[in-house]
C-alpha cells in the first residue's frame, strides 16, 4: 500500500503534513449554514474571518456558498458564484494557504478556481464528471466525501447493514474513478462525511474505525465540527457551544491518521492537532 507523502506541491499551492493533522478552516458565505449561517454573509465580514483563522493557524480555508445541512434546498449556480468569488478574491490577496472551494458544481468550482481557489471539496465525490474532469486538467486536489442520499432528504431514514465497510467501499471506489479520470493519487482526499445521511450510532462507528479510512493510501479529511450529533451526545443544543465536543472527535480522528480536519474553531483545533502530533511524535 503506497502511504501519501509528507508534503503535497501542486502548481497553485502547498501543504506539508510533516507536522501532523492540518486544520481547514471553514468560511460559510450563506446566510443559512447550520452553526454560523447569516454571521459571514458578507463579503468583508467573511474575509476578515478567513484571515483571523489564517493567524490561528488554519493550513486551508474551505469557502462554502452552499449550505449543505440536512433539509438544506440547492442554491443556483449563479447565486453560488456571486456568493463565492469576491471573497476567494479578496482571500487570495491577502493569504497565500490555499484556498478550496466547497461545491457539488463544477460550474462554480471552475469560476472559483478562475478566483484563485486550488482546490475543490465535492461532498457528491464527483458525482458529476466535470467536476472529475475540471480536478485533472487544473491539476487541483480533491476531497471526495461519502453522502447517502442528498442534504434536502439524507437524515430521513439512513441505513447500512455495516457502515464501515459501504463508506470504505464507495470511497475506494470514486478514489479509483478519480485516479482513472486523471487525477494523481497524491491529491485524493477521502472523507467519510460524518452526519450526511448517517444516524449517531453511524458517526460513531466510523469515528470509532477511522484509522480504517486513514490505511487506504489516500489522505483522509474528517468533518465533524459542532455537527449534530455532538448534540446529541452532549445535550448542547447551540451548535456554537459544542467546542469540547468536536475537540473530543479532533483529537481522536489526528490521533487516528486523519491529515486534514475542517473545523469551525481553528485555534482551539489547532491547539488540539499540535498536542497530539507531539504524543504522536514522542520517542518510545
Ligand atoms: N460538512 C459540511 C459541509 N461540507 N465537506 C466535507 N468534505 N466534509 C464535511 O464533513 C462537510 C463538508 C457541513 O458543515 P458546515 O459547512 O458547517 O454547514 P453547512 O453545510 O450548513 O454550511
Amino acid at each position: 500500500m503506497n502511504r501519501p507523502s509528507e508534503s503535497l506541491e501542486w502548481p497553485s499551492g502547498r501543504l506539508d503534513f510533516s507536522g501532523g493533522c492540518l486544520v481547514m478552516g471553514i468560511v460559510n458565505v450563506t446566510p443559512d449554514s447550520f452553526s454560523d449561517g447569516g454571521q459571514f454573509f458578507d463579503v468583508d465580514k467573511a474575509v476578515a474571518r478567513g484571515l483571523d483563522m489564517v493567524r490561528q493557524g488554519a493550513a486551508i480555508l474551505d469557502v462554502g456558498p452552499e449550505s449543505t445541512r440536512p433539509g438544506a434546498a440547492p442554491v443556483s449556480v449563479d447565486e453560488q458564484i456571486r456568493r463565492a468569488v469576491p471573497v476567494i478574491r479578496k482571500l487570495r490577496k491577502h493569504t497565500a494557504i490555499p484556498v478550496s472551494i466547497d461545491t457539488r458544481n463544477a460550474e462554480v468550482a471552475a469560476a472559483a478556481l478562475d478566483a484563485g481557489a486550488s482546490m475543490l471539496n465535492d461532498i457528491t465525490a464527483l458525482s458529476d464528471e466535470a467536476m472529475a474532469r475540471l480536478a485533472a486538467e487544473r491539476r487541483v486536489p480533491v476531497v471526495l466525501m461519502h453522502m447517502q442520499g442528498r442534504p434536502e432528504t439524507m437524515q430521513h431514514n439512513p441505513r447500512y447493514e455495516d457502515v464501515v465497510v459501504e463508506v470504505r467501499d464507495f470511497l475506494m471506489q470514486r478514489a479509483q474513478y478519480a485516479e482513472s479520470m486523471g487525477i494523481p493519487r497524491d491529491m485524493i482526499f477521502l472523507d467519510p462525511g460524518i452526519g450526511f445521511g448517517k444516524t449517531t450510532e453511524h458517526n460513531l462507528q466510523l469515528l470509532k474505525r477511522l484509522e480504517v479510512f486513514a490505511g487506504l493510501g489516500y489522505r483522509l479529511l474528517v468533518g465533524t465540527s459542532r455537527k449534530r450529533f455532538i448534540g446529541q451526545l452532549t445535550g448542547i443544543d447551540n451548535p456554537t457551544d459544542r467546542l469540547f465536543g468536536t475537540a473530543a472527535t479532533v483529537a481522536l480522528a489526528a490521533w487516528k491518521g486523519a491529515s486534514v480536519v475542517r473545523v469551525h474553531d481553528t485555534a482551539a483545533m489547532v491547539d488540539v492537532a499540535r498536542v497530539i502530533a507531539a504524543v504522536q511524535n514522542a520517542e518510545t
